[in-house]
């Protein structure tokens, strides 16, 4: 908050912005009437946040909802290159109707068919298209090749593309509030990169620069914007919420979380539905978004006991994904439940971080069962 210290008035960074915004968006549009203009240009600042999901009270310009306070770039690079179009264009996704304009295609040969394939497998944000789709993606992308130490994407520029790696390392690197530039993330040979700028049209969160000689594959801003932004934003903000209430997940950045989000698969079940069989080989986990979840153990005897229920916000099935053995438990709906399931090679990918609190949870359930049945028969080789 504002507060004289001093006897000097401290801006807040809030204010400062969107004045800086405002006063930016005016300048380029030159609409004449100010107090107008401003009435529109705060209106649809205003809309715009009831639509889209901002976390929390701050207050960042709408389009910024995925990129928390301590990722956000200092104002000086966001606004660094700024074009009209940043502006003209917000997003909402209830509005989206942006089908207009002749699909781009770029002819390709079998062999580049094969290798873009290859690339855009797993590739999370292409996890809910269609086959027509997916078809429209892989046309409109084109090749580009990239020298080690040549930056593919800088902080603060607009954005143009949406790249996918076929192969090379790339840094993301965030210049902070002290001008110094610093490693957060390396892509090592797959992945991809450059959404954030034009799914929020926002600048460019980082720079992305190669360490090796690489190949990508880029998609233009009007396709991403045209296929792929409305199933991605809707679910991003549909999970974020969910995510941010599963406490072990607190150990990811916010953009680890929105990656998360990418590739959960949701899942309706009934009243007493079977959604983990004890003995079966694992293939993901789950994590409860409505309803509730009972985990239910056979023992030796052939009973079945429930050891534990879940609700809302509740994980299960993570425990085989960690001891690489057979589910130790079964899974039942108890009510009409909603689950989303993640599979186990992004579980490898993306719950690193997580390992350790997974792993405290797992000897908790250690102590549990020995209390309860006075062994601890699955979990011996835990930790
Ligand atoms: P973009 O369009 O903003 C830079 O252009 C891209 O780098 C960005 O989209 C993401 O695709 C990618 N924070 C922000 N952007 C990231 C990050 C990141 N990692 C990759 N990108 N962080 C690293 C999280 C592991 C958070 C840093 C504080
Ligand atoms: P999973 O992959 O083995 C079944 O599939 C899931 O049920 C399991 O991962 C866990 O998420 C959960 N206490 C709490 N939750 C458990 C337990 C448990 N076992 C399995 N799950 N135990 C303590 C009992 C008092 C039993 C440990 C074997």
């Amino acid at each position: 908050m504002s507060r004289p210290q001093g006897g000097r008035i401290q801006v807040p960074d809030d204010l400062r912005e969107i004045l800086l915004e405002f006063t930016i968006s005016y300048l380029l549009e030159q609409p004449g009437d100010v107090i107008n203009y401003a009435v529109e240009f705060f209106t649809r600042l205003q809309n715009n946040r009831t639509t889209t999901i901002v976390r929390g009270p701050t207050a960042g310009t709408p389009d910024e909802s995925i990129i928390s306070d301590e990722e956000e770039p200092p104002v000086a690079a966001r606004f660094n290159n700024r074009r009209k179009s940043v502006f003209a264009e917000t997003y909402d996704p209830e509005e989206d109707d942006s089908d207009e304009g002749a699909p781009v295609v770029f002819p390709k040969s079998d062999a580049q068919r094969t290798r873009l394939a290859e690339a855009v497998r797993g590739i999370l944000l292409f996890r809910s298209l269609d086959a027509q789709q997916m078809q429209q993606v892989l046309d409109a992308m084109f090749e580009k090749r990239v020298e080690p130490s040549e930056y593919v994407i800088r902080q603060g520029d607009d954005g143009d593309n949406f790249y996918v790696i076929e192969n090379g390392i790339f840094d993301v690197l965030v210049t902070g509030d002290d001008g110094i530039e610093k490693v957060v993330h390396t892509y090592e040979g797959t992945g991809s990169f450059g959404e954030l700028a034009l799914m929020y049209n926002m600048p460019r969160a980082a720079s992305v620069r190669a360490q090796t000689p690489g190949a990508l594959w880029a998609m233009d801003r009007h396709t991403f914007r045209r296929i792929l932004l409305k199933s991605a934003f809707k679910k991003r903000k549909l999970y974020e919420e969910l995510l941010d209430k599963v406490p072990m997940l607190k150990a990811l950045q916010p953009y680890e979380r929105a990656n998360l989000a990418d590739a959960l698969v949701p899942r309706s079940l009934i009243d007493g539905e079977l959604i983990i069989r004890q003995g079966d080989t694992a293939d993901g986990m789950y994590f409860v978004e409505d309803g509730n979840v009972s985990i239910r153990i056979t023992r030796d005897d052939g009973n079945e006991h429930e050891i534990k229920r879940l609700d809302k916000g509740g994980y299960f099935g993570e425990l085989a994904l960690v001891t690489h053995k057979p589910r130790a438990a079964s899974a039942y709906a108890v009510g009409p439940t909603k689950v989303a399931f993640l599979d186990v090679e992004t579980f490898e990918r993306l719950l690193g971080p997580c390992m350790e609190i997974m792993k405290r949870n797992i000897d908790d359930y250690e102590e549990q069962l020995v209390k309860l049945f006075g062994d601890k028969s699955n979990l011996t080789d835990v930790r």
